[in-house]
């Protein structure tokens, strides 16, 4: 069991390359996807402490600002800058991105960051992306969150893991796995995650910041969600839906839509489940989460997404009612003829 611990020999040989472009009295910017969750924001608040023990400052600028729940992760020794946008990615030595495999997937900050002079370093568990952000990259779809991944770099290069790295990484590892239930809780996952135990993390502490400190809107935004629970179970397909103006409505945010889609999915015989959120650009974004033997993945890339085989997502122009038709036209289709079943991508 105990080897399970020690970084693949691929992963070592990543990270040393991407470790061998940060040199002591450089200044880094770190970034994650839109609507940063759990595994970007642990990562990255690891990940800049991390680079500080090499002489490394880091700034955290990501597209969309740091989510409330995750603000205890900063602390106050990360530097946070996303108000400050893409100007700040003008003033450093090097962008690293996290959890993120396709630019697109950095929103604002995008067109910026493919006019960087140097590409980006890319620290990852995603399939690979269109459009990737650098050549650079520690990438690994074994990996069960990115978080493991920023665990290995710190032990390939002797770094050490304080309570506050392992508290983020353990956000990282506990967000990404839905509580160490979904499929890529590996042992390896678990493993790492009790080394961080080990180095001080406190599970019960963690579970309250998590999962037992939610605004009050939030409980709101998802009995409003489940309201709107439609299903077709001849096809094992259950999907709710966010009109425009509703997060506003409870004060809540993108990060407080984090799961709601797990509900549909805990449906008997759900094999498919969707989240449709109606944004105020004529566009809409939709979840896609599934059970074993479908490949969510497959049917979000023919809408221009990406993500995981059992988590995915994509943002599709159109009204709410059009986008739900076709992209349940396409899911119905993909699950009659075996176009979604695993392994067929
Ligand atoms: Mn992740």
């Amino acid at each position: 069991m105990t080897d399970l611990i020690a970084v693949p020999t691929n992963r070592r040989e990543a990270i040393t390359r991407l470790a061998a472009e940060l040199r002591p009295g450089m200044t880094v910017a770190l970034s994650t996807h839109v609507n940063a969750d759990g595994d970007g924001c642990g990562s990255q608040a690891a990940f800049a402490r991390l680079l500080g023990q090499i002489g490394v400052r880091a700034i955290v600028v990501n597209p969309t600002p740091w989510p409330e729940m995750f603000r205890w992760l900063l602390a106050d020794d990360v530097e946070e800058r996303s108000a400050e946008g893409a100007a700040v990615l003008a003033t450093v030595d090097r962008l690293v991105v996290l959890d993120i495999s396709d630019v697109k997937r950095l929103g604002g900050l995008a067109s910026t960051v493919r006019g960087l002079p140097q590409e980006a370093l890319v620290i990852d568990h995603h399939l690979p992306g269109e459009e990737p952000p650098g050549t650079i990259l520690v990438s690994d779809t074994s990996a069960c969150a990115t978080g493991e991944l920023v665990f290995d770099l710190a032990q390939v290069l002797g770094l050490t893991i304080t309570t506050p790295i392992a508290q983020a990484l353990y956000t990282a590892l506990v967000t990404d796995t839905g509580g160490f239930r979904f499929g890529n809780t590996s042992p390896r996952c678990l493993m790492v995650a009790a080394a961080l135990l080990q180095a001080g993390v406190n599970p019960e502490q963690m579970y309250a910041r998590i999962y037992g400190s939610v605004p009050l809107g939030r409980v709101k935004l998802l009995r409003d969600a489940l309201e709107t629970l439609e299903t077709d179970l001849a096809h094992g397909i259950a999907w709710v839906s966010i009109a425009d103006g509703l997060l506003e409505a409870h004060g809540a945010t993108s990060e407080d839509l984090d799961g709601i889609v797990e509900h549909p999915r805990s449906i008997a015989g759900v094999r498919l489940a969707l989240l449709f959120r109606e944004l105020p650009t004529g566009q809409v974004k939709i979840s896609f989460r599934s059970m074993a033997g479908v490949n969510v993945h497959a049917l979000a890339a023919q809408f221009g997404g990406g993500g995981h085989a059992r988590a995915s997502g994509a943002l599709v122009g159109g009204s709410l009612i059009d986008v739900r038709e076709r992209v349940l036209t396409a899911a119905r289709r993909g699950l009659e003829t075996g176009a979604l079943a695993d392994g067929r991508t």
